[in-house]
Parts: C-alpha cells; sequence; structure tokens
C-alpha cells in the first residue's frame, strides 16, 4: 500500500519546530511549492501552533495568515492542500480557497459547526487525538492503556462526524502523537499502530521533529531527521497512509525504499530496474 506524504506548511510566529519562518506568506507559499518538488501529495496549512502551551489565535488572525497561502498554492493545481484548523470560520474561507482537507487537532471537539461544514462542503476530515488541550496537555499525561483509549476516542469521534452528516468515507483517524503523551506513550501507539485499523479508516500520523525524538536522542528541534524518519518509517509498516512532515524530500526517499520493501506491488509502475 501506498502512503501519502503530507508536507507542512506553518504560517506561524511560535510553531514547535519552524516558528517564524514561513508567517510572511511569500516565503510560506515558496515553502509550498518546494514541498511540492520534493513529493508532497498534500500540503498542510496552518495558522495557529498547537505546541504545548501554545495561546489561541482568533480566527480573524489565523485566517489572515492562512487565506493567501492557500490560494496561492491551490491555484498551483499540485498537491492537495488541507487547513490544519479546528475553526469552521477559518476551514470556511480555506475551502473557498481551494483547500479539500480539514485538519482538526480538536476531532470536531473545539467549534460545534465545522462538522457540519465539513459534510456540506464535503470535504475530508482529519481527526486527531489530544488529551486535554494545548495549554495543559503535556501536565503529567496519564492513561489505563493509551492505544484502546485512543482507539475508542476516535471511535466516538467518527460517530459523531458520522451523525453531524460527514461521509465515513471521507475521514481519516491520528494517534496526536505528543498531544498529551509522554515518551512511553507514543512509543507504544508506534508499536501497536495496527489497533488503530480496526476503526476501519485511513490513519494518519505526525511525528516529525517532536519532542519524544529530541528526548530519546538528545538532539535539537533542528537536528531530529534522523529520528523523523525512523518514527514514520515504523509508522507506515504498522498501517500509516499519511505521514505529515517537515523535511518532504528525505522523507520520500525513505518512502520510496519502504514502500518497495514492504509492498513489492509498488514498484511494478516504475521504470528503472
Ligand atoms: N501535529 C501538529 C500539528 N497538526 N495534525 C495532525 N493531524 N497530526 C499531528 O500529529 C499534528 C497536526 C504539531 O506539529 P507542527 O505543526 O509542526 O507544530 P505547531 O503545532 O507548533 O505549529
Amino acid at each position: 500500500m501506498k502512503a501519502k506524504l503530507m508536507g507542512i506548511v506553518n504560517v506561524t510566529p511560535d510553531s514547535f519546530a519552524d516558528g517564524g519562518e514561513f508567517l510572511d506568506p511569500e516565503r510560506a507559499i515558496a515553502h509550498g511549492r518546494k514541498l511540492a518538488g520534493e513529493g508532497a501529495d498534500v500540503l498542510d496549512v496552518g495558522g495557529e501552533s498547537t505546541r504545548p502551551g501554545a495561546e489561541a489565535v482568533p480566527a480573524e488572525e489565523e485566517l489572515r495568515r492562512v487565506r493567501p497561502v492557500v490560494e496561492s498554492i491551490a491555484a498551483d493545481g499540485g498537491p492537495a492542500v488541507s487547513i490544519d484548523t479546528s475553526k469552521s470560520a477559518v476551514a470556511a474561507a480555506a475551502i473557498d480557497a481551494g483547500a479539500s482537507i480539514v485538519n482538526d487537532v480538536t476531532a470536531l471537539r473545539a467549534d460545534p459547526e465545522l462538522a457540519a461544514l465539513c459534510a456540506e462542503r464535503d470535504s475530508e476530515l482529519i481527526l486527531m487525538h489530544m488529551l486535554g488541550d494545548p495549554r495543559t496537555m503535556q501536565e503529567n499525561p496519564t492513561y489505563d492503556d493509551v492505544v484502546e483509549e485512543v482507539r475508542a476516542f476516535l471511535a466516538g469521534r467518527i460517530e459523531y462526524a458520522v451523525s453531524a452528516g460527514v461521509d465515513e468515507e471521507r475521514i481519516w483517524v491520528d494517534p496526536g502523537i505528543g498531544f498529551g503523551k509522554t515518551v512511553e506513550h507514543n512509543l507504544e501507539l508506534h508499536r501497536r499502530l495496527g489497533e488503530l485499523a480496526e476503526l476501519g479508516r485511513p490513519i494518519a500520523f505526525g511525528s516529525s521533529r517532536k519532542g519524544f525524538i529530541g528526548k530519546l536522542t538528545g538532539a535539537g528541534v533542528d537536528q531530529r531527521l534522523g529520528g523523523t524518519i525512523a518514527s514514520n518509517v515504523i509508522a507506515y509498516a504498522n498501517g500509516a497512509r499519511m505521514l505529515r512532515v517537515h523535511d518532504v524530500g528525505p522523507m520520500r526517499h525513505a518512502l520510496t525504499v519502504a514502500e518497495a520493501v514492504l509492498d513489492p506491488a509498488s514498484r511494478l509502475d516504475r521504470a528503472s530496474p
């Protein structure tokens, strides 16, 4: 099975890995185009950081950041565009500007109107698990069985989305690596990712440059590519079908090799012997 690569385009001053780098829309657009050239299948545009302790951003400001970026990269006609938001006003404007995927880290818990919007506009929808909210999520997260609790949460959120009219076939599920999880919780979710397949929906996965990689390796946030690749290859092997990463080029190479090993049929359409 092929997996999609989702390239991260953070139009924020405070994202944990690249905050401020692409706040200027022209730089964000150029970055999106670079990731498209490196083989991104999807570009995920976000205007609000969800790092631990991040402050909320008003919808008007979030929209001001993301709208020109979504408009330009969607108009290129390359990768699909995803909007990383929890707010229906931002999602609606992004869909108008050409986004076809809504990536909501709150899994429709933050804005009561977002589910209906996704249903009405027939957008794809990523539902992610998070314990608490970004301000509090890393304060001693505790589970009896992290995988079972994430699975049960996502089952409930699928049910909610479908009851609001979202086509179940349009839904992705995401374990929310780093969102209210210790290093051990994150590792357990890697090992037992396959259990989320019971939900019957494809799995999206986001571990790029995250804190658990730094804690395991001692690497600073811009030195976590090796750890990111290991994490994502394992997630792919265990069933993830959308990998959300900052470094699309190296991850594309890693995924091509992983696919060739684990899914020999994926090579049949390639010209090289
Ligand atoms: N992680 C982040 C943001 N959005 N969406 C999904 N579906 N899955 C994730 O794991 C995920 C996500 C956090 O990463 P990043 O965008 O790099 O940082 P920030 O939230 O600080 O902008």
